[in-house]
């Protein structure tokens, strides 16, 4: 099964769509609360634990029904199905693309090539899981008979970030092992690192599904040598375990056989987490967590798959998101979530959304004329507010933001989630209303202002107002939650890429700058050079010293 073909700007519902953006672009949010006595109700969603409110967005119920035409014409439902079923959707490099399998409930056959992969995946997690209950009891010892207290993982893209940011997020629910994660090929990145950690009791994590990634190998052997250094060869079984699909490049790494997770290439880089990657993951707050976290991403799967349009809640973010970038021009998007464990979530999604959909020729190879991925970019709040907010508040560019929080803290934390609820919900009202002349002015002058300095500084603090935002209010971060809420950006993805015709799963983007370093790096390494160009020429000549 494949995935349907279309150009997008040629689909009727595409062009209805543009008519009727000029005929209400300049209503606003709040004129549709007036002409929409239903507006609330028929834009906000209720799944589970989550309350979506899309209705402070600048879009009438007509523009979502021309919406929902313009998925049903790209042949969304179409797609939905090869996604789900094992179809090589991502066509550019060969592959199904299957991280939806990792979650599903285990039960229902999935094939890739005629083979139902289920069976493989639960063994799978099986002895991951059995692994993690080895290491989190203290059973597995390391080299000199201590247990395990530190886990360190070695990866970089999606075999980092992910683990990174849901272990980060679910420290509430860690156990006494401490993680840490090393990315960076610089290598003061995990020299900082080793100034912290005891060899005798450190398990480290080589995660790479090629398993020829160069700044994880680059770390692997720096941590390996240092590990030596005070350790028998013998002792790497105790210490250094692997998660990847190259099963020969870690054998020659030496790692035991039995310390081997493998993973499948139907899972992206950057949707791995589900997988062996997520091995920190589960030693960091336990296997029942971990498949808390798998639960919750199946049931926004199921959510996706099997729910109408109209009240899909994956989908409707990604019309969303289409309308802003396509018809109003937004130029980026910002994810605020109201909580500190989440901090790294939009860095967490700019992979996912800018790796996948940053694409500038369609599924025919051919350069396309609109814009397609968008940029993504966002901080906690309420730390945020008093950085960036201005420019949302004020600026003069349209930035569609979603604002995310939890009703319930996970420690008794006083009035402070009052607090930040509030905050959280002003926010909103405020992007939506803004503030009139009429209320400056009144405010102004129950200061004791002059006229003349009401004249002065009123420009200044009228906020137009009319600024959309999608609020996600869920009752508490845990395991569940936040497996749904990725899954849920997961999907928002994938029909972003359908409607725009573009393949979501691949990332050759990041293939020429690799190429490039390698010849630079012989460049810096040898007496001889490359051609170049001028300045690149100049930057190799300095680095080297001459
Ligand atoms: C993600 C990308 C990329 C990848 C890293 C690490 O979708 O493919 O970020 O995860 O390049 O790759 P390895 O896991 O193979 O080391």
């Amino acid at each position: 099964m494949t995935l349907p073909n279309h150009k997008p700007t040629q689909l009727n519902a595409w062009n209805e769509l543009a008519t009727h953006f000029s005929q209400i672009q300049n209503q606003e949010i709040l004129d549709f609360f007036e002409l929409e006595k239903d507006r609330l109700e028929k834009l906000s969603l209720h799944w589970e634990d989550f309350y979506v409110d899309l209705s402070k967005n600048s879009v009438s119920q007509k523009t979502l029904e021309l919406l929902i035409n313009l998925a049903d014409e790209a042949g969304l439902s179409q797609a939905i199905k090869a996604y789900f079923s094992g179809g090589k959707i991502n066509e550019t490099e060969g592959r199904a693309v299957l991280h939806t399998a990792l979650r599903s409930k285990g039960t229902e056959a999935i094939a890739v090539e005629g083979q139902n992969v289920i069976p493989e995946v639960n063994a799978v997690k099986e002895k991951m899981y059995a692994f993690a209950e080895r290491v989190i009891s203290g059973d597995w010892k390391g080299h000199t008979g201590k247990s395990i207290d530190t886990i360190v993982n070695i990866g970089i893209g999606g075999s980092d970030l992910g683990p990174a940011m849901v272990t980060e997020a679910l420290e509430f629910y860690g156990n006494h092992l401490t993680p840490y994660f090393v990315s960076n090929v610089e290598g003061d990145h995990h020299q900082e690192l080793l100034k912290k950690i005891n060899p005798e009791t450190t398990l480290f994590l080589i995660v790479s599904k090629t398993f020829t990634t160069q700044e994880t190998l680059a770390n692997a052997n720096s941590i390996r040598k240092w590990f030596l250094s005070s350790a028998p060869e013998s002792a790497i079984a105790q210490h250094f375990v692997a998660v990847s699909t190259n099963l020969e490049k870690i054998d020659a790494f030496g790692i035991a056989p039995e310390n081997v997770f493998p993973m499948n290439d139907w899972v992206g880089g950057r949707f791995s987490l589900w997988s062996t990657v997520g091995l920190s993951i589960c030693l960091a707050v336990g296997p029942e967590n971990f498949e808390q976290l798998l639960q919750g991403a199946g049931a926004m799967d199921r959510h996706f798959r099997d729910t109408p349009v109209e009240k899909n809640i994956p989908t409707l973010l990604a019309l969303l998101s289409v309308w802003y970038n396509n018809f109003w021009q937004a130029e980026s998007e910002a994810i605020v979530p109201y909580t500190q464990y989440l901090r790294n979530l939009p860095a967490y999604l700019q992979q996912g959304i800018m790796e996948s959909n940053g694409k500038g020729v369609d599924r025919n190879g051919k350069a396309v004329d609109y814009q397609t991925g968008t940029i993504i970019w966002g901080a906690s709040g309420t730390n945020a507010q008093h950085a960036f907010f201005q420019l949302i508040h004020q600026g003069t560019k349209l930035i569609p933001t979603d604002f995310i929080c939890f009703q319930e803290s996970l420690h008794e934390t006083g009035d402070h989630q009052d607090k930040l609820l509030s905050n959280f919900i002003a926010q909103t009202e405020a992007l939506m209303c803004g503030k009139t002349e009429a209320v400056v002015r009144k405010e102004l002058e129950e200061k004791g202002l002059s006229a003349q300095e009401i004249d002065r500084l009123t420009p200044f603090k009228v906020f137009t107002g009319n600024r959309p935002t999608t609020t996600f209010l869920i009752q508490k971060l845990t395991p569940y939650t936040l497996g749904a809420l990725i899954a849920m950006y997961e999907h928002k993805i994938f029909v972003q890429g359908i409607i725009w015709n573009i393949y979501s799963y691949d990332q050759w983007g990041v293939e020429l700058g690799k190429q490039l370093a390698n010849s630079v790096l012989s460049d810096l390494q040898s007496d001889t050079l490359a051609a170049h160009d001028p300045s690149t020429i100049a930057l190799i000549e300095r680095c080297k010293g001459n």
